[in-house]
């Protein structure tokens, strides 16, 4: 039997010949699909991002299966959920002795690096070359740990030093093998600071604000009360938003306290001048119409949200630009035709909706990525997937991809079948989650739970408290029908697909009343 697998290994291989692809995956922090015109017009036009899907496909509906960095990240290592990669969270360190996805790349003679954030604790492994951010990194001037663990300051804005040190690799790698590379930016996570060029871009823009920004928490279950991640109540306006504090100091309730004043100076002393003198001018302008209008409330929700998303989109249109540069250096050095290009984000990220910011929860907002993949003569340009995929599949792709067989302790499904369009539906109609990040940055309770095609079963069970949500009548998960009597049928059919996940994925953790 051994042998057997053994030698169809080495047929797969063969057939693959010096034609094995390329993987070059790159990933932001916090991107959500709204901030992506291949998936939405109304924010931002993202010509070099929506160039993937233009000539690959556009997954509608990918999904994360715990909504936070880490354990995302190491999801995408292992190809499996948090309970049994032991990423729980982001305060855990990963296991670096563990087998991943680049492991078994390298072990068949792929090249492997990764350069960017990596918010995994330990240092790399699996990866013949890595350069990543401490923690979260810098904007401005980031600094850089690289093996086997010098920590160097870089000139630059954190999306291009990012992009100019892995095309620098791809410049030096051994050119005679596949390989896969990571490109893990920064953008356009909190505190959300875009180069000048793109602040003079974005700062007199107005953005549609989404229906449920002025959304009042009432009638919601605990964890809507219990969240802090209101645009209004919670992000701050000198950190997150730039107004200098000499303009807050005297105005009730807006007064910052004073870490976030020494938060605010260490943003900006990092810009290298000109530029920080020319962004405080173009910042001040907030701050000079707090001084004048204090406004309260909604009136100054109205205002956060608009500062908010100038923000955000304008370090995403950085990494747009940025992701047109490797596109471009792929066409120019011969790499297009045989490489696998995948573009995603970490998670969704909250962009007004309930009048939020941030992430974690199970609600499709932040449970959905965007994901796009191109990989000429293999994927039809142009094409659309409409299969629920999540990032466990992400793994068992690439080792798919490469002619690799997929470990059967990988949890997701290799996509390639359908990539071909060999397989126009996956056998899978429920996805599993589990949120477990409490108490932490923006107080969202732990919960579990099923996404199916149509109906979502949400169990936060240290408060035991269930929702259910039809994603067809009520896309925005605003009615919870777990009370309604014509539901009961669907709510008993979800909790038994439910325990079948847990089940299936082994997750046999006590959660309130399941165990
Ligand atoms: C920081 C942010 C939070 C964010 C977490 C996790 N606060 O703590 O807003 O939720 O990171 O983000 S900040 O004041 O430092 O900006 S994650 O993407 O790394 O999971
Ligand atoms: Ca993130």
């Amino acid at each position: 039997m051994r042998l057997l697998i053994f030698f169809s290994l080495l047929t797969s291989l063969a057939s693959f010949g010096q034609q094995r692809p390329n993987i070059i995956y790159i990933m932001s922090d916090d991107h959500d699909a709204d901030a992506i015109s291949a998936y939405n017009k109304k924010l931002i036009h993202t010509p070099n991002i929506d160039r993937i899907a233009k000539e690959g496909v556009l997954f509608t509906r990918a999904f994360v299966a715990n909504s936070i960095c880490g354990p995302v990240r190491a999801t995408l290592l292992t190809g499996q959920h948090s309970h049994k990669n032991g990423m729980k969270d982001n305060r855990t360190r990963f296991d670096s002795s563990k087998i991943t996805m680049p492991k078994l790349l390298q072990q068949s003679g792929y090249q492997t690096a990764i350069v960017g954030k990596w918010h995994l604790q330990s240092y790399p492994t699996g990866f013949d070359y890595w350069k990543i951010l401490p923690g979260q990194g810098l904007y401005f001037e980031p600094r850089m740990i690289s093996m086997p663990g010098d920590t160097t300051t870089y000139h630059g804005y954190a999306t291009d030093v990012i992009t100019d040190e892995a095309i620098h690799w791809l410049d030096n790698r051994d050119k005679n093998k596949p390989f896969l590379l990571h490109i893990h930016h920064k953008a356009p996570h909190r505190y959300f600071l875009p180069p000048l060029k793109y602040i003079e871009q974005y700062h007199n823009k107005t953005f549609p604000e989404p229906p449920t920004l002025y959304l009042d928490t009432a009638g919601h279950g605990t964890a809507w009360h219990l969240q802090t991640m209101s645009i209004l109540h919670n992000m701050k306006l000198c950190s997150d938003l730039k107004v200098d504090p000499a303009y807050l100091l005297d105005i009730p309730g807006l007064k910052p306290d004073s870490i976030d004043i020494v938060y605010y100076h260490s943003i900006f002393n990092r810009i290298p001048e000109p530029d920080r003198s020319r962004i405080k001018e173009i910042y001040a302008e907030r701050g000079k119409l707090l001084q004048e209008l204090r406004p309260t409330g909604k009136e100054l929700l109205k205002y956060k949200y608009q500062w908010y998303l100038q923000d955000y989109l304008a370090c995403v249109a950085s990494v747009d630009e940025n992701t047109g540069r490797v596109l471009d250096y792929m066409d120019k050095n011969n790499l297009t035709n045989n490489t696998l290009v995948i573009y995603t984000g970490d998670q969704g990220m909250y962009l007004g909706e309930n009048g939020w910011f941030d992430k974690r929860w199970m609600y499709d907002v932040s449970m959905q990525a965007p994901l796009l993949m191109r990989w000429p003569g293999h994927i039809k340009p142009n094409s659309t997937n409409t299969n629920m995929v999540q990032t466990i599949d992400y793994a068992p792709t690439f080792l798919g991809a490469a002619g690799i067989p997929v470990p059967a302790w990988m949890q997701g499904m290799n996509l390639v079948p359908t990539l071909t369009g060999k397989e126009k539906i996956i056998p899978r109609h429920n996805l599993y989650y589990h949120f477990y990040e409490y108490k932490a940055d923006h107080t969202v309770l732990q919960h579990l739970g099923v996404r199916g095609e149509r109906y979502k079963l949400i169990y936060f069970y240290t408060v035991n408290e269930w929702e259910l949500y039809d994603l067809k009548m009520d896309p925005a998960e605003q009615k919870n029908l777990i009370r309604s009597a014509i539901h009961q049928k669907i709510a008993r059919q979800m909790k038994a697909e439910l325990l079948k996940l847990r089940e299936t994925y082994d997750d046999h953790e006590a959660a309130g009343e399941l165990h």
